[in-house]
């Protein structure tokens, strides 16, 4: 059962299909953004009311990503947890109609396929895989892929001494351009789709137990509209706070460290969605498991932490 385990790539895809198929809750469409470098279908799930009250068209849209970086592989847990709870609501809570009532849900669970399947293969280095496994950038024949969250679109490169990297063998090696690659323009062009109403982007990352809003490029810069923000990002870590979650909330440059080209700056700058936002979720940053949380964690962690995601999308509803 998804909820107990990580799943590989192909029983992500079976979940995602499960869903479509048996779904009680919610109209569930599955489908694909597009192939990733080594061809793998890049799946995406869109929620709708099953008895659409109103024009669906006209509803604003949440959009959240997950994996991105592949041994991060709590969050797309998180994606797994979320559709299960708006597909099935098994648990009978009223709030989940309302959440399916205030918004369309647009979840892409695994931006980065390839990445993430490489992270099963047997080895801790392996495990540990970062980026996407795009070839070809370095003579080098073991210098594999690019950051993908150094690979957006809104002052890429900006700032390659802080966070991002153009040596291709680099953890951080940010791409020759930004958008070169095909796992970074499939998610651009499915945001790009559904532009007009999208009202709160979350992408989820591990570890540290953060909640951070732009800018991620510059520590220099600040952002418009930092109290509401703030306030929106709040609702989910005083959530979370009630599951005995420490949640750190600020800007990403200030409270992590500067670096270009995230999926969030790119959101707010070049989309302009107001409330953008990377989730960094558990372990806490002082967790000695790192990137490597117990498989006997996961059920409590994406459970307690629907309670955040719930939250966090009442409080948007008021804010938007
Ligand atoms: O460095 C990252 O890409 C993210 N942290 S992680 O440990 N999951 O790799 C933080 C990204 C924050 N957003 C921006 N810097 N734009
Ligand atoms: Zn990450």
């Amino acid at each position: 059962e998804h909820r107990h385990k990580f799943l590989t790539y192909d029983e992500l895809l079976d979940f995602l299909h499960h869903a479509q198929n048996t779904a009680t809750n919610a109209r569930v469409q599955v489908g694909s953004i597009g192939k990733s470098f080594e061809g793998r279908d890049t799946p995406y799930v869109k929620f709708s009311l099953q008895i659409s009250r109103g024009n669906d068209s006209e509803k604003g849209a949440i959009f959240i990503d997950s994996g991105i970086h592949s041994r991060e592989w709590i969050s797309p847990a998180m994606a797994a947890e979320m559709i299960h709870r708006l597909a099935f609501n098994d648990e009978n809570d009223s709030a989940v109609n309302s959440l399916l009532d205030m918004f369309t849900w647009i979840i892409v669970p695994l931006v980065n396929p390839d990445g993430y399947a490489f992270t099963f293969t047997p080895g801790l280095e392996n495990r540990l895989w970062r980026k996407s496994r795009a070839a070809g950038y370095s003579s080098d024949p073991y210098c594999y892929g690019v950051d993908l969250n150094r690979n957006f679109g809104y002052q890429w490169n900006n700032n390659p001494f802080h966070g991002g990297s153009a040596n291709p063998c680099s953890g951080t090696f940010s791409g020759p351009r930004s958008f070169s690659e095909p796992e970074s323009r499939n998610v651009r062009d499915i945001l790009l789709r559904n532009k007009n109403n999208i009202k709160g982007y979350l992408t989820l990352h591990s570890f540290g137990q953060f909640f951070l809003y732009p800018w991620g490029y510059s520590s220099d810069v600040e952002i418009d509209d930092e109290v509401d923000l703030y306030h929106v990002a709040s609702a989910f870590a005083d959530a979370m706070k009630r599951k005995n979650y420490q949640y750190q909330v600020g800007g990403s440059a200030k409270v992590l460290y500067p670096a270009a080209g995230g999926s969030d700056d790119y959101v707010r700058g070049m989309m302009g969605v107001k409330y953008a936002y990377t989730v960094e979720l558990p372990p806490h940053e002082s967790s000695k498991y790192g990137f490597l949380l117990p498989e006997s964690d996961v059920m409590s962690v994406v459970s307690d932490t629907w309670e955040g995601i719930k939250a966090f999308a009442f409080r948007l509803y008021s804010y938007t």
